[in-house]
C-alpha cells in the first residue's frame, strides 16, 4: 500500500533516495504512522542495491514541528508504554546507508531528534532547531538529551531543553549540530550533492565507516578503535579496495560496485 504521509522517490538521481515528510497541514508532525511509514521506506531503500545515500526532508515551511501533540495528549504512561513508539526510531538508527536531512523551517522536538538521528545535516536559512517540549510540561524522547548533549555541548543543549529556545541555522552551524546552511531556495539540492559526493565513493566503505564514526558515541575509545581497525580490515576483503587503490596508481576515477 502506497505510504500517506510520506513520498518516496527511490532514485531522485543516480545512487540517490529522497524522502519528504509529507503532512503538510500539521507542519510534518510525526504521527505514529508517519513514523511507520518512514522505517519501512528506509529499510526497503537500505535493502535496494541501487541507492547509495538517502536524503530526508520536509518542506520549506517545516522539517517536522515535533511528535504528533494531538495525538500524544490524552494517553497515559502505561499507552506509551504499550506503543512502544521507539521501536521505530530503534530500527531507523541501525539503516547502515548514509541519510542526510534537508531542513528547512522548524525542526522541534521529535523533528530536531529525527534530524539528529540522521548523518548530517543541510539547513537553509531559515531552519529553526529547538527541544521546546518543556513548553508543553514533558521533555525530549527520542534522543534529543543526550544527541543534542553531544553535538553542541552542555551549556547550549541545557539552555535549549530547559527553556524550549529555538536556534537559528547560522547558531546551529556555529554549535556543531549542522554541516551547512544555505539559502531557503538550496536547501533540497546541496543536500543532493553532498549526497553525489557520498554516493560515488564505494557503497561498502561508506557503510563501514558510517558504523565506525557511530560507535564513537557508544563506545570508550579503546572499543571504537577496535571497532574501526574491524571495519578497516575487512575493506580489504572488498573488489572496491582493490579498485580505488589500483585506479589512484593508475591515476584514473575508480569504478565502485559495493562489491
Ligand atoms: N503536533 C500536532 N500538530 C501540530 C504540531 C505538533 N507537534 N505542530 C504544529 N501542529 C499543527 C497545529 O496544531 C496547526 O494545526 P491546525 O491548523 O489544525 O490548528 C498546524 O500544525 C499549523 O501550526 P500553527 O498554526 O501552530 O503554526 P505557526 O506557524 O503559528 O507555529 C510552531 C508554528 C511554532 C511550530 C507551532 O506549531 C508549535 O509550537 N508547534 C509545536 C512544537 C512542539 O512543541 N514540538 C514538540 C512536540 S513534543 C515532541 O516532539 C516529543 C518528542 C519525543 C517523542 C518522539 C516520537 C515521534
Amino acid at each position: 500500500m502506497a505510504p500517506e504521509f510520506i513520498i518516496v522517490h527511490p532514485q531522485v538521481l543516480p545512487h540517490i533516495a529522497h524522502i519528504q515528510l509529507n503532512r503538510p497541514q500539521e507542519l510534518n508532525a510525526l504521527n505514529l504512522q508517519l513514523m511507520l511509514e518512514l522505517r519501512d521506506a528506509l529499510r526497503a531503500l537500505d535493502e535496494d542495491e541501487q541507492v547509495r545515500c538517502i536524503v530526508l526532508s520536509g518542506n520549506e515551511k517545516a522539517f517536522a514541528a515535533g511528535a504528533d501533540i494531538k495525538q500524544m495528549a490524552g494517553k497515559t504512561a502505561i499507552d506509551m508504554y504499550n506503543t512502544d513508539q521507539f521501536s521505530t526510531w530503534d530500527a531507523i538508527k541501525k539503516i547502515k546507508k548514509p541519510i542526510i536531512a534537508a531542513v528547512s523551517g522548524f525542526a522541534l522536538g521529535g523533528g530536531c531528534e529525527l534530524a539528529m538521528l540522521c548523518d548530517m545535516i543541510v539547513a537553509s536559512e531559515t531552519a529553526k532547531f529547538g527541544q521546546p517540549e518543556i513548553k508543553i510540561g514533558v521533555m525530549p524522547g527520542a534522543g534529543g538529551t543526550q544527541r543534542l548533549t553531544r553535538a553542541v555541548g552542555k551549556a547550549l543543549a541545557m539552555e535549549m531543553v530547559l527553556t524550549g529556545k529555538f536556534i537559528t541555522a547560522e547558531e546551529a552551524l556555529r554549535a556543531g549540530l549542522i554541516n551547512r546552511v544555505v539559502p531557503p531556495d538550496l536547501f533540497l539540492s546541496e543536500a543532493f550533492r553532498l549526497a553525489e559526493t557520498i554516493a560515488q565513493q564505494s557503497p561498502l566503505a561508506v557503510k563501514m565507516a558510517k558504523e565506525a564514526v557511530l560507535r564513537a558515541f557508544d563506545s570508550t575509545l579503546e572499543e571504537g578503535l577496535h571497532f574501526e581497525r574491524k571495519n578497516f580490515y575487512l575493506l580489504f576483503a572488498s573488489d572496491d579496495q582493490k579498485e580505488g587503490m589500483q585506479a589512484f596508481i593508475e591515476k584514473r576515477t575508480p569504478v565502485f560496485t559495493g562489491k
